[in-house]
């Protein structure tokens, strides 16, 4: 089993997508592990794209990640960095897959409505700006052996 990170964006919510989003996962057989609706600080997003620092597109989304609230997940399942990545879309929602999230729902890069962590190295690094150890929480899932 493998973990991953991913954060429904202040657009996404506005937009009324957070279900339509999470079911994507659930319905594909994803485990959710982790699930908080909040409203990230500057520091939060300062650490979240600390990667990015210096480019010219950070201020413009840091103001959009400040934005509004947002809803933070870890997601579960075997190859799940890959597999969520696939069904969010590439970066750009021009040459994301159709039928993908971002394929379907995106118009622009900064506000292509979702993220996710793209190695275990970053899923760590991001989600413990979210989550303390005690907030993800393993179970079984009904469907677990049939998917
Ligand atoms: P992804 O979210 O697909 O892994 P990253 O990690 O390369 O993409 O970029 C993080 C975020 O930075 C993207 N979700 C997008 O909002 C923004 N971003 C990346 N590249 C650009 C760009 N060229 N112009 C504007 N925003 C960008």
């Amino acid at each position: 089993m493998e973990r991953t990170f991913i954060i429904l964006k202040p657009n996404a919510v506005r937009r009324g997508l957070v279900g339509e989003i999470l079911k994507r996962f659930e319905q594909r057989g994803i485990k959710i592990v982790g699930l908080k609706f909040l409203k990230m600080t500057r520091e939060q997003a300062e650490k979240l794209y600390e990667p990015h620092k210096g480019k010219q597109f950070y201020d413009e989304l840091l103001e959009f990640m400040l934005n509004g609230p947002i809803v933070a997940v870890i997601l579960e399942a075997p190859r799940c960095l890959e597999l969520v990545r696939h069904i969010v879309g590439a970066t750009d929602p021009l040459k994301a897959e159709a039928g993908s999230i971002r394929g379907e729902f995106a118009l622009t890069i900064t506000k292509n409505l979702i993220h996710a962590s793209d190695s275990t190295d970053n899923f760590i690094r991001e989600s413990s700006i979210f989550f303390s150890p005690d907030e993800i929480i393993d179970y079984y899932l009904d469907v677990q052996d049939d998917i």
